[in-house]
Parts: structure tokens; sequence; C-alpha cells
């Protein structure tokens, strides 16, 4: 049973911090790094979709037809957003050079869906921005196991990490009607080299429990145009069960704090309040997540995983489009 717990680890080795090209608005949360797997290589592909309608107050949400008719943004070229989809593949691989070290990189590409509404001629109007897509932002990362209770498959580890999260992706694309920048949180990249950090605990209780938990850090650096992203942090804990031969379940809870973005110079209208999309006042966040998740073992260092983030508070300094729900798919192999 506990080879088959240690495909859980095996798949968590290649959740590098993949903290958003967009802070945290919205996108996905930083992930953490894991711990050792039976080989010294291995790859991972994951599919994280999420999910943005709810319009957050506070803690209160907003039902559409209020926030539309609230005066800040019913102005002249005002902007509200109905519906946001945030795609993510993410290609990564995970390679210990040496006892205790591994390096990680993750490559992602992302598909991002807006349906957004504009206050003109005195009344709103609904449409579908262009589909942005492209490379995103690649993370490379070394970590090391500073504790391990012992030498060959331990029971207990801690590994912390640091890497970058490097400016691949684009971020000053326009819109092909308006040859207008879309926004900050809706590009490929952040254009800004963004210091990331982690540390990871791991625990096999027994053989039927495994126990993790990692915290993470991003600092967003000055990036395009000197648009700046909040930095981020999360703790993530996770609980696994070995209910079968061939399968684990999982009950997650996480943290997400992400500090406000800033627009200095208004390259991308985060100093213009009508627009609910854009005003850097109406980023920033604090969320508290519930991740049920289920692991198929298909073959020997082989996993397949499946988990679904459902938000149970959600907390923004003033208002903003916050995610419903997000899921994430991977398949991970290692040897
Ligand atoms: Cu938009």
């Amino acid at each position: 049973m506990q080879t088959k717990l240690y495909a859980v680890i095996l798949s968590a080795l290649l959740l590098v911090p993949s903290a958003s090209s967009a802070g945290g608005f919205c996108c996905q949360m930083p992930t953490g790094v894991g711990t050792t797997g039976s080989g010294n290589t291995s790859l991972r592909l994951d599919y994280a979709v999420s999910h943005m309608e709810r319009i957050i107050s506070g803690s209160a949400e907003k039902d559409i037809d209020e926030v539309k008719s609230d005066p800040r943004f019913r102005k002249m070229n005002g902007v509200v957003p109905d519906v946001m989809d945030m795609e993510r593949f993410t290609v990564s691989a995970a390679y210990s050079p040496m006892d205790r070290v591994t390096v990680n990189l993750a490559i992602p590409y992302v598909k991002n869906n807006m349906v957004m509404s504009m206050f003109m001629g005195g009344m709103w109007r609904t449409g579908t921005m262009d589909t942005v897509s492209g490379l995103g932002d690649v993370v490379l990362s070394g970590n090391y196991m500073i504790y391990r209770d012992r030498d060959v498959m331990p029971a207990r580890a801690i590994t912390v990490g640091a890497g970058v999260k490097m400016p691949t992706g684009e971020s000053t694309v326009t819109s092909s009607g308006t040859k207008n920048r879309v926004h900050a949180h809706m590009q490929p990249g952040s254009g800004s080299w963004d210091p990331v950090f982690s540390a990871t605990y791991m625990n096999m209780i027994n053989s039927d429990f495994l126990l993790t938990a990692d915290a993470n850090y991003q600092i967003g650096m000055p990036g395009s145009l000197n648009y700046e992203f909040g930095d981020t942090a999360s703790l993530n804990t996770s609980l696994s069960y070995n209910a079968l031969d061939w399968m684990n379940v999982s009950l997650g809870l996480n943290y997400f704090h992400a500090e406000q973005n800033d627009d200095p110079d208004n390259k991308y209208n985060g100093n213009d309040s009508k627009r609910l999309t854009d005003y850097s006042g109406y980023t920033g966040e604090d969320s508290i997540w519930l991740s049920p998740g289920v692991q198929f073992l298909p073959f020997n260092n082989w996993t397949v995983d499946v988990k679904v983030q459902c938000p149970l508070y959600t907390h923004t300094p003033d208002i903003s489009q916050m995610t419903d729900y997000r899921v994430i798919a991977g398949i991970s192999a290692g040897w």
C-alpha cells in the first residue's frame, strides 16, 4: 500500500508554483512543490479551467443587475465583466540530479475567454471579447529536501524551494477590433520576473493515509509598462486515502491571498474606477477553498487525477469578479 501512496507524492512532485500570469484576481492558485518520487525524472500534463462569474463586494455576492446599476460603473465607457473562463494547459518536468535536490520546469499554455458589458449611449452593451491564447509564463524552480525521517521511502519530509516565473508570455496583446490592450489579468503573461518560494511538508501517517501541506509565496515585480501584479501567498493542505489498490481519494483545504495590483502609468486602465475589469483598487483577495479529488493509478508510476476547487469563503477589499469553481485534471509519469 505504501508504494501506492508514493504515487501521490510522485504526482505532487511536479506541482511547481504555477501562479498565474495574472496574480490573484483570477487564474490558478500556486500549488505546492512535492517531495520525492521513486525515480529521478517525471513528467506531468495538467489541464485547469477556472470559471468566473460571481461578483463579490467585500464578502457579499452581488447580483449582476445590481452591479450594472451601480453609479460607479453606469457611466459612459463603464465596464462590467459578465463571464470569464480561463483555461491553462501546463507541461511540467522534474529532474533530480542528486539526492534531495529536484529541478522543476513548468510550461503553461493559456486560453482566456471573456464576455463583458460596456455602458454606451445610456445602455449596457454586452459582447464577447476575442479569445486570448498563447504561451504563458514559464516557471523554473529548484527544491531541496531539508528534512526526512529516513533515507529510503521517508514517511515524513520537508522540502523548500525557490525559483522564478519568467516573462515568456505575451503581456501586451491587443484586441483585433479596437486595437486596445486587453485587460492585464487576461494577458497570457505578466511581463515580469517574479521570485517564487515554497515549503512542503509530507507525512505518511500510516499505510492508508497521507497528509501533505505546502506554503507558497510569489513576489509580483513591475512588468509590462510598469504594471505590477500584487504578491500572492497560498497555504494548502490535503489528506489522501488509499481507498483501493488503484485509487486514492483526497480532500484539500486551501487558503489564497493576493495583494492589490498597481498600474502607475494607467497603461491597462488601472486608474479608471468605472472599469470593474481593470481598476487596481478592485483587485486583491482572500479566499478559502475546499478541494475534493480522486487519483487513479493505472500502471506503476503513472497517475491520473482530477480535483475540483470550490470556494468556501471569498473576500475582496472592494469589488471583484471571482472564481466560482476550478477543475484541475492531470496525468503524470515517472521513471
Ligand atoms: Cu473584457
